[in-house]
């Protein structure tokens, strides 16, 4: 049996991040093997230009060789990412493919086009996708800080994510007015099925 690969994605603020550190900690009371790939992966070389890119302003690249550079950060870990499944170990994911086009799709490239540097890499098991009703995302704290991080932006992500939403691993779950908890909660029970590991084979992108 491989592991599964589970992807947790959403727009900025919606609580990804704590949501992946909450699955961690329950995965690892259960004894069940598991790692963590948070995309952009910030610790390699192309990673590290990503980082400079959102972080610094004065950074300037184009918007294909930005997008061109994010989907090379996950070509550049999924054997990797790979070899752990088929050694039985579940990967959750932190962003992936739909961040990857749905965030470049938002400035203006053409949708198929920015799909097509991902194609051929796996397509997870499950994808949960945090979001909110209401946007209610800009007035969390620490909104702001980063290059995508502007209101207007953030809702034409949102929009072009929704091209997802007829994939058959896609699982939306709206976060208004629920605790991190109740959030945790409903996840579990979307994951829990997956934890016996899979025979079939990734399908991919
Ligand atoms: P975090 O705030 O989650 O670190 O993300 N992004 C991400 C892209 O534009 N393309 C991608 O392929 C990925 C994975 C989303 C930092 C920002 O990077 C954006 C927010």
């Amino acid at each position: 049996m491989r592991g599964a690969l589970i992807a947790i994605e959403g727009l900025d603020r919606t609580g990804k991040t704590t949501q992946t550190e909450r699955l961690l900690v329950k995965l690892k009371e259960l004894n069940i093997k598991h790692k963590l790939v948070k995309f952009p992966k910030r610790d390699t070389q192309i990673g590290n230009l990503i980082n400079t890119y959102l972080t610094e302003k004065s950074f300037q690249l184009s918007d294909q060789a930005a997008h061109l550079l994010f989907s090379a950060n996950r070509w550049e870990i999924i054997d990797e990412i790979k070899k752990e499944l088929q050694g039985g170990t579940v990967v959750i994911l932190d962003r992936y493919v739909y961040s990857g086009v749905a965030y470049s799709a938002a400035k203006g490239l053409d949708f198929q086009w920015c799909l097509n540097p991902d194609v051929g890499l796996p397509k997870p098991d499950l994808t949960v996708f945090l979001q909110f009703k209401q946007s209610e995302n800009a007035s969390r704290t620490g909104f702001g800080d980063e290059r995508y991080e502007v209101a207007e932006f953030q809702e034409k992500v949102k929009l072009l994510f929704e091209n997802f939403s007829t994939n058959s691993e896609w699982s939306p779950l709206y976060v208004d007015g629920l605790t991190i908890d109740q959030v945790h909660e409903e996840i579990w029970s979307l994951f829990k099925q997956y934890l016996e590991g899979l025979d079939e084979d990734l399908q991919v992108f």
